[in-house]
């Protein structure tokens, strides 16, 4: 089922793409709960990590380099974090695979 990251795919709505190929797309969040916050995500439609299969696997390894790349483009160049919400307890409230990206603070552990 589409999401409104698939609109955001086929540019039915506007986003601020920082980073595009064949494979992923990625764009700032328009809620950003850090200086730089990227949404990475597949062209394809998966719902959720958990969704993802056998057949996925090289797709997810070109998602984990992307977003070291867009981390190294337009993170400044320091630490960076990377997040996956899987599932509406989880945080998740788009049902599209996404990673977080976020740079330019400081992060605490554990998570939220
Ligand atoms: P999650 O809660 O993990 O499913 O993350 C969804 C993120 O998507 C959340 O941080 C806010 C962001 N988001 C929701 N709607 C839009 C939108 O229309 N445009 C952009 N750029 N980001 C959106």
């Amino acid at each position: 089922m589409s999401t409104l990251f698939g609109k955001i795919i086929r540019r039915e709505i506007p986003s601020d793409i920082v980073y595009e190929d064949d494979l992923c797309l990625a764009f700032r969040d328009i809620n950003p709960q850090a200086p730089t916050h990227v949404l990475l995500i597949p062209k394809k439609e998966i719902a959720g990590l958990s969704d993802a299969g056998a057949e996925d696997q090289a797709l997810l390894g070109h998602m984990m380099l992307a977003a070291a790349k867009v981390a190294r483009q337009i993170g400044g160049g320091g630490a960076f974090r990377v997040v996956v919400n899987n599932g509406a307890e989880a945080g998740q409230s788009v049902f599209h695979l996404h990673l977080h990206v976020l740079a330019g603070r400081p992060f605490r552990w554990p998570p939220g």
